[in-house]
């Protein structure tokens, strides 16, 4: 009972100290606070310290046998005309997609996956379209983000915020591929800072349409898209005060509108063959009707729209993988060197096996996502920008060892690989850069258990009252003190084969919670500005995660004993051990003196590079 008062007043203190704190962007100020809306998510779970199972076990299997044999029909004739009509390489060469080959993905249906079918599309749910990206990802990028940009974000918005009028109105035609989406958001001032942009719509006099007017940069399918989906500041009044503010709201916006028009086709270092351009706004005018959601409240749209496509990442990261690791493996199969073949070298093998682990983890990922958005899940987006960050940064690595064990080869334009490496690169920036990711997931799990801190501390006021809580976090708190795991056992959701590996899930699990009250209580408010720690925090939080979702897809391999169960185990096995030792390294580092000095030189090294504008150190030579 006395740590739970010693951590109430802590907790009372961070609240008091955040609530005095104004002049701190929203995004690094807004903490913690709770919601008081009751949230699913394993990962937000993890930075309260508790142990979700059933968000992820079983591993979720969503399709009805009709669904699965309708995607895995569809998957051969798609494969076809990857393989025989579309030409990555020439797309790559030409810095467009020719003409056939939209006609083609029109005819197929790709425009339209998601959409419903009697809006013209093939109503495909999450699990599914993840199928048919991972599949198109795998073969070629730059027509992916042709594709997703037109629907995972273009217009998405439409789909999940548009009313009756506008899905009639415009669905239909860019399902069929007749008309081409693009989302706006990005501007020349604010990329990673999404919310400051300086677009603006106003209301006309009359009251008929918004006037809008601004730019915006690096818009995929901006110079070939009919209909976009724009995001401006608005004139709003805040609730409270009734002052006046601007806030985001979204729009859709026609070519035809007079005043639209777009830039020159951007050079770029990959994706060539998706186009990317400047989008401009002069004095456009808006038909009021073409307001999407509600008015004031177009940035949490502009983020929901992010976080619903996020898994479409993971799986065509995963399509790459899989194709590259049939690439490697072949060369290593049949390349002679030294008198052996490659296979046959320990360093070789441990290049591929790792290359399976992370394509393991990225594919168990991207279906454990869908599939729990299929089945009604709501709070998805640490774990959407999770998979995000793992699948982009595993597909960079496994494409960079494939060309490593081409050796001379890999280098050669002709292997095609170096274009698979310059199309991965963006991945890791656009759609919410890594870094950012990374941010926003360890800042939205400290506000969420902050938010728990407090409704802790409100309950400690009233103990009889809020008995259970009151118990449980006491509970906790004491097996804590003696080094036992807060956490119940996972015996009833992981394999046996796996059960050690579920102890180590178990115990970062613990860690976890332990670790982010300790660093709440230390830094208070400040934790905000410590970006050594969030990002160390994510880290364990990644890896945490993928300990689970590999967990959980090994076990029903082994449960339903498929013929590749001990394979699944291994991989899972490798993996956990892996991942336990950075996340129980990582978690300690958040507290650790020495590795908090040594944050503190890197900042001194950094600063002094900066300011003189180069490398400070005397030269080797003197000179
Ligand atoms: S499109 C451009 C992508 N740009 C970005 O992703 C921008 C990144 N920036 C951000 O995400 C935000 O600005 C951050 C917050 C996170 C930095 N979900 O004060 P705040 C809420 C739900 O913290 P800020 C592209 O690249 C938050 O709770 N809600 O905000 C296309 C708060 O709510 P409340 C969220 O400090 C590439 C409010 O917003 C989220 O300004 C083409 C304010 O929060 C969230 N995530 O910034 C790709 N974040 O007030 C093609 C914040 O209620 C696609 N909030 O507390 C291809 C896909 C398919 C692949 C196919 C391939 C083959």
């Amino acid at each position: 009972m006395a740590s739970l008062l010693r951590l109430s007043l802590l907790s009372r203190n961070v609240m008091r100290h955040c609530r005095h704190v104004n002049n701190v962007r929203p995004f690094v100020l807004r903490c913690w606070y709770s919601s008081g809306k009751v949230n699913n998510s394993f990962v937000m779970g993890l930075f309260n310290g508790e142990l979700r199972p059933e968000e992820v076990f079983p591993f979720p299997e969503v399709l009805t046998e009709d669904q699965s044999e309708n995607i895995s029909m569809s998957l051969d004739p798609v494969e076809k005309f990857f393989e025989e009509v579309n030409d990555a390489a020439k797309n790559d060469q030409l810095e467009t997609v020719p003409p056939e080959v939209m006609k083609g993905l029109g005819e197929m249906g790709a425009f339209g996956m998601q959409a419903p079918t009697e809006l013209n599309g093939l109503g495909l749910n999450n699990t599914q379209y993840a199928k048919l990206v991972e599949l198109a990802g795998g073969y070629d990028l730059g027509v992916g983000i042709v594709l997703g940009a037109h629907q995972s974000i273009g217009y998405k918005g439409i789909l999940l915020y548009g009313n009756e009028e506008q899905k009639t109105k415009y669905i239909p035609d860019l399902a069929a591929g007749k008309k081409i989406a693009a989302y706006c958001l990005t501007e020349p001032s604010s990329g990673s800072d999404a919310n400051s942009i300086r677009s603006r719509a106003v209301l006309s006099d009359d009251g008929k349409h918004y006037v809008l007017n601004g730019s915006k940069i690096w818009i995929s399918n901006g110079g070939i898209a009919d209909v976009f989906t724009v995001f401006a500041q608005t004139p709003c009044k805040h609730p409270k005060t009734g002052e006046d503010r601007d806030q985001v709201s979204a729009f859709i916006v026609e070519r035809s509108f007079p005043g639209v028009s777009s830039g020159k086709p951007e050079k770029k270092m990959g994706i060539k063959a998706s186009n990317t351009a400047e989008v401009y706004f002069e004095d456009v005018k808006i038909p009021v009707e073409n307001l999407l959601g509600e008015y004031g409240q177009g940035f949490k749209i502009a983020m929901n729209i992010l976080n619903a496509g996020r898994f479409g990442m993971a799986a065509a990261m995963s399509g790459v993988m899989k194709r590259l690791i049939t690439r490697v493996t072949d060369h290593v199969t049949n390349r002679v060197q030294f008198g052996s073949k490659l296979q046959e070298y320990g360093s070789v093998q441990e290049k591929i096996a790792n290359m399976a682990v992370l394509q393991y983890v990225t594919e168990s990922m991207a279906y454990m996502i869908s599939g729990n958005m299929d089945r009604g899940a709501k709070e998805y987006q640490l774990e959407a920008a999770i998979s995000k960050v793992f699948g982009s940064e595993a597909a960079w690595h496994v494409c960079d060892e494939v060309i490593q064990l081409h050796g001379g080869m890999g280098f050669m334009s002709e292997a095609g690989l170096e274009r698979v490496l310059r199309d991965l690169r963006i991945f890791r920036i656009f759609e919410g850069s890594n870094d950012i990711l990374r941010l926003f997931v360890s800042l939205t799990g400290l506000q969420y258990a902050g938010g728990h801190l407090q409704e802790l501390q409100a309950a400690l006021k009233n103990p009889v009252g809020n008995l259970g809580l009151v118990i449980t976090e006491g509970v906790k708190r004491s097996k804590r003190m003696v080094g036992a795991k807060t956490v119940l056992p996972l015996n009833d959701y992981v394999a046996s084969p796996l059960s050690s590996e579920a102890e180590m899930l178990r115990d970062c699990v613990t860690k976890f919670g332990a670790q982010v009250e300790a660093i709440l209580s230390k830094h208070g408010k400040g934790i905000i500005h410590e970006q050594y720690i969030l990002r160390r925090l994510s880290e364990a939080a990644i890896d945490t995660y993928a300990m689970a979702v590999t967990l959980s897809r090994a076990s029903r391999a082994i449960n339903e004993k498929f013929a590749t169960s001990e394979h699944e185990r291994i991989i899972t096995s490798i993996f956990c051990k892996e991942a336990y030792k950075r996340v129980t390294s990582h978690l300690a580092s958040l507290t650790q003196s020495a590795q908090l000095s040594q944050d503190q030189q890197m900042s001194s090294i950094a600063k002094q590079l900066c300011e003189e504008g180069k490398v400070v150190a005397t030269p080797a030579l003197k000179f």
